[in-house]
């Protein structure tokens, strides 16, 4: 059995990534999960300027989950950039991804031209769904907005480049999404961002758990698995095949990545699980993943993605 993956012309040794914002806000953080048993890794998502994000408490475990209103704390779209630069001359084998997003519209060409003109030679993911910026709709809820944007930054950009997109939950939705997403030259798309604005709250103290925005925050872990499956699905059912999909939403075990595979995903990548479990958590699911494999017959993920079998 192997793990071996691939997205475009880059080949990973296997399909598991960190999801941006987890274990990836410093070059150790990034380090450690470059030297972990992860195939790739992705930034945080880096802003024109540095931020501090939200007030904290901003991040609560849940016991299925997790929640967070973070903000878009990182340390600016240099730094990454700078980040990624260096790591490719000491990895050439090791493609990594850049993530990056605008605190407005007009932020992304900017971006985009940064990255176009720089050394960088990995893949670039334009974040379009941050769910936490007090006073900023997610992006990509709004299809007009996705589409200029998207025009905005493919006038400029020749780089390998993806969006990472919110939940949907209308088959309506999906269809016009993956027809704005067809118009565009992507590489891939990473499916699904947190599900925005969930609400926990602490029985003990009948109080929220995180401070921003009055508790509401973007909800990742278990409560997440089955919208996330279900929008692989339904985009692999929709966009050109040459558009890869990173699927992200609520592996917690090798079962879970093996379905996203079966829903099409060609790596996967993992949040809350990470943020709970730490950088061992790499090690564990490629081992369950294999064992998960060896149990239905399946030697290589090309063996059963998008497999998934309908009634
Ligand atoms: O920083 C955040 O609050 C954050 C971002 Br940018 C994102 O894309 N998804 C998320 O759950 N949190």
């Amino acid at each position: 059995v192997n793990l071996q993956t691939q997205l475009g012309h880059y080949h990973f040794a296997n399909v598991f990534m960190n999801a941006s914002g987890v274990h990836c806000m410093t070059t150790q953080e990034l380090d450690e999960v470059a030297a972990s048993g992860a195939g790739t890794l992705v930034t945080k998502t880096g802003t024109l300027e540095a931020r501090a994000g939200n007030p904290e408490p901003r991040f609560a475990p849940l016991q299925l989950g997790t929640i967070n209103s973070m903000g878009l704390p990182n340390q600016g779209i240099d730094y990454y950039l700078d980040y990624a630069i260096a790591f490719q001359a000491k990895h050439p084998e090791q493609p990594i991804f850049l993530s990056v997003a605008g605190m407005k519209p007009e932020d992304f060409p900017v971006l985009a031209q940064k990255i176009e003109d720089s050394a960088f030679t990995g893949l670039t993911e334009f974040n379009l769904s941050c769910p936490n910026v007090p006073g900023k709709p997610q992006i990509a809820y709004d299809f007009d907005t996705t589409r200029n944007i998207l025009q905005a930054i493919f006038a400029i950009f020749t780089k390998p480049a993806g969006v990472k997109l919110p939940p949907y939950f209308d088959l309506a939705q999906f269809d016009e999404v993956a027809a704005i997403l067809n118009d565009f030259p992507l590489q891939f798309i990473n499916s699904i961002n947190s599900l925005g604005n969930g609400l926990f709250i602490d029985p003990a103290t009948d109080t929220v758990l995180i401070k921003p925005k009055g508790g509401f925050g973007g909800i990742g872990g278990q409560y997440a698995k089955p919208i996330a499956l279900a929008n692989v699905r339904a985009f692999r059912q929709r966009l050109r095949p040459e558009i890869a999909i990173i699927g992200t939403g609520g592996v917690t075990t090798g079962r879970d990545a093996y379905e996203l595979i079966l829903c099409g995903a060609s790596l996967v990548s993992v949040g809350s699980i990470l943020a709970t479990e730490g950088i061992g958590v790499f090690d564990r699911l490629s081992q369950e993943l294999t064992a998960e494999m060896a149990a239905k017959g399946k030697n290589t993920i090309a063996d059963f993605q998008g497999q998934l079998k309908t009634l």
